[in-house]
């Protein structure tokens, strides 16, 4: 991204409260700072990458190793995992969790309203319309919204792999699940019933929930409370990749996986979505921080 670049994005996009920059590795990065919140975002995967609301902490995890170039996903705040989750069911020399967090989305528009900041992007990949919005104030919300523009039925299945960060990872348990039975992808998927306890982090744990609630909680007591909300995702994937897997990612490093939990607004697996030709399909994810009661 050049610096006229920045300007022209200046010119045709800024808002009170949102700037344009040259961000990591000269990718172009959207900056928003209003008395709601601090944030920032990619057209590069349509990643938010930070989100502060105003009197507390991050609450994003985007990793000190993370790579900014064309071609690699940038590890950790919100990838956009699209139009598969995990590894291409028949072709291995794709990138796992498709396409979308490794282009460049087109920026579409941007607006204020009242202390809030609404960026809406854009792409085209295969027969899929995809347009992301993300409203950036005292709430985080995103909305993926994807429209089947080809002449057939088809499917996709969409993750918000939106990356947490807590003070570490022994402290912290994910509530909202105890009743809901789970596939365990450390075990080849195996079907785990329900634990009826709050989730714990004390090893890898990668988790694909079906049958969700409309909401779960990350608590952490050191710190807070971050309510994550999903609307049109039948499923919530839940990740940290303990000392063993994270060792072996370069992106992620032997230390800071103790500072991450993925908790992920997702339609995947059996849960994945279906659209008949012009059908269109639209998964939210709403992030709150509460105090501890
Ligand atoms: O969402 C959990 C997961 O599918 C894990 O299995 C792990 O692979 C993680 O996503 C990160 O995937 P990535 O391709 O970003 O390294």
């Amino acid at each position: 991204m050049t610096e006229d670049d920045v300007r022209a994005l200046t010119a045709a996009f800024a808002v009170d409260g949102l700037r344009f920059e040259r961000g990591e590795g000269g990718l172009t990065r959207g900056v928003i700072d209003t008395p709601a919140c601090a944030g920032a975002f990619y057209l590069h995967g349509a990643q938010v990458t930070r989100w502060r609301p105003a009197g507390h902490d991050e609450v994003l995890w985007l990793s000190p190793n993370a790579t900014f170039e064309d071609g690699r996903a940038i590890r950790g705040g919100i990838p956009i995992c699209f139009p598969w989750f995990g590894a291409h069911p028949t072709d291995p020399g794709v990138p796992s969790h498709g396409l979308a967090r490794t282009r460049t989305w087109e920026l579409q528009d941007a607006r204020r309203e009242g202390d809030t900041v609404e960026v809406r992007l854009g792409t085209r990949i295969e027969r899929w319309e995809c347009r992301l919005t993300a409203s950036f104030g005292d709430t985080l919300t995103l909305t993926l919204d994807v429209q089947n523009a080809g002449d057939a039925d088809a499917t996709f299945e969409a993750a918000l792999h939106s990356y947490f960060t807590v003070s570490d990872i022994d402290a912290v348990s994910i509530s909202g699940l105890e009743a809901t039975p789970f596939l365990d992808l450390t075990a080849n998927r195996a079907r785990r019933a329900p634990e009826g306890v709050p989730i714990r982090l004390d090893r890898e744990v990668d988790r694909l929930y079906g049958d969700v609630p409309a909401s779960v909680v990350l608590c952490d007591p050191a710190r807070r409370q971050v309510q994550i909300e999903g609307h049109g995702a039948a499923s919530i994937v839940v990740w940290n990749p303990g000392l063993e897997k994270a060792s072996r990612l370069a992106d992620l490093g032997e230390h800071e996986w103790r500072r991450m939990v993925c908790i992920e607004t997702a339609s995947v697996g059996d849960a994945r979505v279906a659209l008949a030709a012009g059908e269109a399909h639209r998964m939210t994810s709403v992030i709150r921080v509460t105090q501890i009661p």
